[in-house]
């Protein structure tokens, strides 16, 4: 967990170091999507991003939204499928996800040219309607807002979007790494800002759309942060 020293663009959070976990889980193959949410909050609205690119949409990844809503939402979640339980995963448990075993900036390569065909990121399309905006590539991935859940290829345990689209929730406070190896590392955060975000998105800065990238939460509901609920397996 962590990026190596000369990785491009890493954060002084990044201090690579061993981790184990131990706890097996599933993970959404996606991010939550509005119309999975709507489910549960028919009334939700995600509204724009820098008040020009439209992020409702049923395929969407619902954003704009608080721990304490996905909390609501992953309890009345468990209540359709009694027996599991959701949760948001811990930072460890998203990095790991994302990685899908590569040690690499980002999980299709350190390629930044490939990132069109694997992840909604900073393109052409999102400087043509932000022409001031940075990009993370000149080419065109053909999302200048948020992209349907699974546009793009997954990595190699067949998970989307875990680079770029929406910014995702960790149930973890963000806090550097610490060097000494840790079991199934976890800090959960309290408050309903300070939360660590994973991932990058859809119009992150080119450093937040790595596997090591972190940042925490400035409020309690990002215009472009969503989520994905991990479902603990139980052991005998
Ligand atoms: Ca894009």
């Amino acid at each position: 967990m962590g990026s190596p020293p000369d990785e491009p663009g890493r954060g002084a959070d990044e201090t690579q170091h061993p981790v184990t976990l131990t706890r097996p889980f599933y993970i959404s193959v996606t991010e939550t999507t509005c119309a999975q949410y709507g489910a549960w909050d028919a009334t939700h609205r995600c509204g724009t991003l820098y008040d020009v690119l439209q992020l409702d949409g049923p395929s969407l990844p619902v954003t704009r939204i608080s721990a304490s809503e996905i909390r609501a939402y992953s309890e009345w979640l468990a209540t359709k499928d009694p027996g599991r339980a959701y949760r948001l995963p811990t930072d460890a448990e998203w990095e790991c996800a994302c990685r899908a075993g590569s040690p690499e900036a980002h999980p299709w390569g350190a390629d930044v040219a490939e990132s069109v065909k694997h992840a909604n990121v900073p393109d052409a399309s999102f400087r043509a309607r932000l022409p001031k905006s940075f990009t993370l590539t000149d080419a065109d991935d053909g999302h200048a807002s948020s992209s349907p859940a699974g546009s793009f290829l997954p990595n190699r345990w067949g998970l989307c979007d875990m680079i770029g689209n929406a910014l995702e929730f960790t149930s973890d406070a963000h806090k550097p790494h610490d060097a000494a190896p840790a079991v199934d590392p976890a800090s959960p955060a309290t408050g309903p800002t300070g939360h660590s975000l994973r991932g990058g998105g859809m119009g992150s800065s080119v450093s937040l759309l790595r596997a090591a990238s972190r940042v925490a939460a400035r409020s309690e509901r990002g215009e472009d942060t969503g989520f994905r609920l991990v479902c603990d397996i139980p052991t005998k």
